[in-house]
């Protein structure tokens, strides 16, 4: 239930991903509480002073403070980015068992406090850690969120966009499947502004389809070259949960990759996995059904195994 009057979000983990989703949340002014709560409560307390010290240069007056778990009950919203991180060489699914602990750890705080908003989760592997947040956690499937492959989506604008040379909010592409190595664009679904993207390509010259595979796998193993050169990345999933929550917030029904529990999908069922959705105040308004190739519907299936064979190595 989202509050009209003051709309809090309660960020846990103020990390790297944490604070750049924090910095983005006071810089766009999209709430009017923002609490950090971390294991390390002096580090929250520090992040607390120090968004603090920026805010006559805000829209508007945000509140931020270190709390407690005491302080998500009358939240809108929670958004977990705790957890340990991808290290160089390390895959997002080596993370699991570390991070299958911590989150069963907090959500069971959450419950305690008798939350009842909508739980957006990035830590990583996110796909997992969301399906384990829904096991664990007593809220409805529509108000339980992963960042899913928000950011690779956004990744693939910006990759377009450079390409083409179109502004990439005219670019409408997507990627799906597990946020991870066998997550793939759809590119029958693109669209340049009016125009399939598979058209644009076919009818220029200067464009060719295998370019578009070279894209897809810069995309791909966008998160493993960052890391590579800054030891993580975090920016662009700041950005992208900041821009989730406004879209929840605001009830904007907005369409975003996000990762949603599905049922029958192309034949997959009780999974998270990041699919369009369209979102709102109460979560997940609607997944959105797609036309996929027959090629696409058999990488959907493998991303979704991988992901199913993870669930069972933590014991779901
Ligand atoms: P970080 O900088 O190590 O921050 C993690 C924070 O979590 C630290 O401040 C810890 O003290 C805190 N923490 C650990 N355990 C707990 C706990 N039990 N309760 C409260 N706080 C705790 O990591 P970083 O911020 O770089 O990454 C956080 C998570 O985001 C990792 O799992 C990453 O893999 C994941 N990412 C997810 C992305 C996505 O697209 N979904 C993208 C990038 C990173």
């Amino acid at each position: 239930m989202i509050h009209d009057d003051i709309r809090r979000v309660v960020l846990i983990g103020t990390g790297f991903v944490g604070m750049s989703y924090a910095y983005s949340m006071l810089n766009q002014g999209i709430s009017d509480e923002l609490v950090l709560i971390d294991i390390d409560h002096d580090k929250a307390e520090g992040e607390a002073m120090d968004l603090n010290h920026g805010m006559a240069f805000a829209p508007k007056n945000i509140k931020i403070w270190a709390g407690t778990y005491d302080d998500c009950e009358s939240a809108d919203i929670i958004v977990i980015t705790a957890g340990a991180n991808q290290k160089e060489g390390e895959t997002r699914l080596d993370l699991v068992h570390k991070n299958k602990k911590i989150m069963k750890g907090i959500i069971g705080e959450i419950d305690k406090s008798g939350f009842n908003g909508i739980l957006l989760i990035a830590s990583n592997p996110v796909d997992v850690m969301t399906y384990v947040a829904y096991k664990e956690s007593g809220l409805d499937k529509s108000k339980i969120i992963g960042s899913g492959t928000t950011l690779d989506s956004a990744r693939l604008r910006y990759e377009l966009s450079d390409y083409l040379n179109i502004n990439s909010k005219n670019i409408h592409a997507y990627i799906i499947g597990e946020h991870g190595d066998s997550e793939f664009p759809i590119w029958s679904n693109a669209s340049i502004g009016v125009k399939p993207l598979l058209d644009v390509i076919n009818e220029h010259d200067e464009y060719k389809y295998e370019d578009l595979d070279q894209i897809y796998k810069d995309v791909r193993d966008a998160a493993y070259e960052i890391i590579k050169r800054k030891k993580a990345t975090y920016y662009g999933i700041g950005m992208s949960l900041a821009q989730v929550t406004k879209a929840i917030l605001n009830d904007s029904n907005s369409i975003y990759t996000i990762s949603s529990l599905v049922d029958d999908y192309y034949g997959v069922t009780d999974l998270y996995i990041g699919i369009p959705c369209i979102i709102n105040r109460s979560g997940v308004r609607e997944i959105i059904k797609l036309n996929l190739t027959k090629s696409d519907q058999e990488r959907f299936k493998k991303s979704a195994n991988i992901l199913k064979d993870m669930i069972k190595e933590i014991g779901y």
